[in-house]
C-alpha cells in the first residue's frame, strides 16, 4: 500500500525537505511504496535546493482525497464490443462476476454485459456467435467518473442495487470497474506527517486517510488514533533535525544529497541558528550532516537567500498565502503568515497591496484578523502588518513603525514569539 510523506499546506522549506529525507529513510528501512509529496505549490527556495543537489523535486499534490480511480479493481476484466458473444460469456463466467463492462473500438463505455439480458436472445435465436456489439446490453448501471472524490458518491453507491460500477475518464473512455464493496474498504493509501500534526494545517483530504507516523516540532493537537502510531516530537529548531537524528538512530548514513537537503531545512527554519527556536541538537546534527555533504551550512544558506523573495516574485495574494497558518483560538479564527525578506524597503513598497490582499483573505475565510510577519533573518528582526480586530492589535506590545507596520526587534519565530503575544492579546 502506498504511503505519502507530507508537510503542512502552504509549505515552507522545512516541510518539503523533511518529507523528502524521511521518505528516503523509510525506503531504506523497508517501507516498499513511499513517496514524499508537497501540499500545494513547491516553494521557490525548495525548488532551488533540489536543483542544487541534483535530485528530482518532491511532487506537488493538491489533495489526498480518495478518488474513484483509486478503487478500480484490476482483477475485473473488460469486454470488447467486437468479441463474439460466446467468448464474452466465457470471460464473464471465468471472472466470477455477474456482469462486466463493454467498451467500443474507440475505448468508450457502451454498456454492461449480463446473462439475464441475453436469455431472450438465446431462446429466440440460439446463436451466440454474433459480436457483443449486436447483443442487448444493460445500460442502467451507475457510471462513475475516475476523478470524482469517493466521499461525494459513497452513500449513493452503497444504496444502488448494482454491485458493479463502470468507471470512465472525462472523455467517456472505459477504465475498469469499481465493486460496491470497495466503498466500505479503508483508503488505498496511508500518510506520514512531517512538520505539522494538526489536520487543519495538513493537505486537504487528510481527514480521510489513516496517519501512521508523525515527525514534528510544533505544539501537539493531534486527534486520538484508533491504533498505535509512531510519533516523534521534540523541541528543536527544525523537523529536519529530528529526521537527521532518526537516520543516526537507525544506523543509516544519508547520501550526500539527502544530507544537504536536511541541512537546508535546518538552516531555513532556524535562520542559520539565529532564531530563538534553535537548540544544541540543531547545531550538532548539522555539523554531522556537513561532513557527509561536503558543503557548509553557511554556503547553503547563502544560496537559499539568493532566491527571490515572495514579495518580489509573487502577487500580494500569493505572497500572503505562501506560508500562512490558520488558527482557531479563544473563540477567534485568524491567520498568521510569515515572509522572509532581507530588504524591508521592498516590504514597505508592497504594504498597501498586501493590506488589500489580507482584507480579501479575511472576508474569504471569515477571519477575525490576519497578521503578516515579515522577517529579516540577517538583521534578526520582523515587522508586522495587521488587519482586522483592532482590539487585538492595540493589545500587542509592539511599537508602530513606518508604512503602518509594527516593529518587532528580535522577533523571528511565529510559533514561539508572535503566537503567544497574540494569544495573550486575545485573552
Ligand atoms: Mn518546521
Amino acid at each position: 500500500m502506498k504511503t505519502y510523506v507530507c508537510g503542512h499546506r502552504n509549505p515552507d522549506v522545512d516541510s518539503v525537505t523533511s518529507a523528502y529525507a524521511l521518505a528516503d529513510l523509510r525506503r531504506r528501512t523497508g517501507m516498499a511504496d513511499v513517496e514524499a509529496i508537497c501540499a500545494g505549490r513547491l516553494p521557490e527556495k525548495a525548488r532551488w535546493i533540489f536543483d542544487h543537489f541534483g535530485v528530482r523535486p518532491v511532487r506537488a499534490k493538491r489533495d489526498v482525497y480518495v478518488r474513484v480511480r483509486h478503487l478500480i479493481d484490476e482483477k475485473v476484466p473488460m469486454i470488447d464490443a467486437e468479441m463474439s458473444l460466446v467468448d464474452a460469456l466465457r470471460r464473464l463466467e471465468e471472472s466470477g462476476e455477474s456482469s462486466l463492462p463493454v467498451r467500443a473500438g474507440d475505448g468508450r463505455f457502451v454498456g454492461m454485459l449480463s446473462p439475464a439480458k441475453l436469455l431472450n436472445l438465446f431462446l429466440s435465436r440460439g446463436d451466440l456467435t454474433i459480436p457483443v456489439s449486436r447483443a442487448p446490453l444493460h445500460n442502467c448501471a451507475q457510471v462513475l467518473v475516475e476523478s470524482d472524490p469517493v466521499h461525494d458518491i459513497r452513500r449513493a453507491a452503497i444504496r444502488n442495487p448494482h454491485n458493479h460500477f463502470p468507471v470512465v475518464d472525462e472523455s467517456g473512455r472505459l477504465l475498469g470497474t469499481v465493486l460496491k464493496r470497495a466503498f466500505a474498504e479503508e483508503p488505498p493509501f496511508r500518510m506520514i506527517l512531517v512538520d505539522h500534526n494538526e489536520t487543519d494545517q495538513g493537505i486537504p483530504g487528510l481527514e480521510e486517510v489513516p496517519v501512521v507516523e508523525v515527525v514534528d516540532h510544533h505544539r501537539i493537537a493531534f486527534a486520538a488514533t484508533k491504533e498505535p502510531i509512531r510519533y516523534t516530537a521534540d523541541v528543536v529548531g527544525s523537523t529536519c533535525t529530528l529526521v537527521a537524528r532518526m537516520f543516526r538512530a537507525a544506523g543509516e548514513r544519508p547520501c550526500r544529497e539527502t544530507a544537504g537537503i536536511l541541512i537546508s531545512g535546518i538552516v531555513s527554519d532556524t535562520l542559520l541558528f539565529q532564531s530563538p527556536t534553535t537548540t544544541d541538537a540543531d547545531r550538532a546534527l548539522c555539523t554531522w550532516l556537513e561532513k557527509i555533504c561536503g558543503e557548509s551550512a553557511e554556503s547553503i544558506m547563502e544560496g537559499l537567500s539568493s532566491v527571490a523573495s515572495p514579495l518580489a516574485s509573487m502577487t500580494a495574494d500569493q505572497a500572503i498565502a505562501s506560508d500562512a497558518k490558520t488558527y482557531n483560538e479563544a473563540g477567534s479564527k485568524f491567520m498568521i503568515a510569515q515572509i522572509e525578506e532581507s530588504n524591508m524597503a521592498v516590504f514597505h513598497q508592497h504594504a498597501a497591496d498586501l493590506s488589500a490582499a489580507m482584507d480579501r483573505a479575511i472576508s474569504a475565510n471569515a477571519l477575525d484578523f490576519f497578521a503578516l510577519m515579515v522577517t529579516d533573518p540577517v538583521r534578526g528582526a520582523s515587522e508586522l502588518l495587521f488587519r482586522g480586530l483592532e482590539s487585538v492589535r492595540r493589545a500587542l506590545p509592539y511599537r508602530r513603525g513606518g508604512a503602518g507596520t509594527l516593529l518587532m526587534p528580535g522577533v523571528l519565530s511565529r510559533k514561539k514569539q508572535l503566537l503567544p503575544e497574540i494569544l495573550s492579546a486575545l485573552s
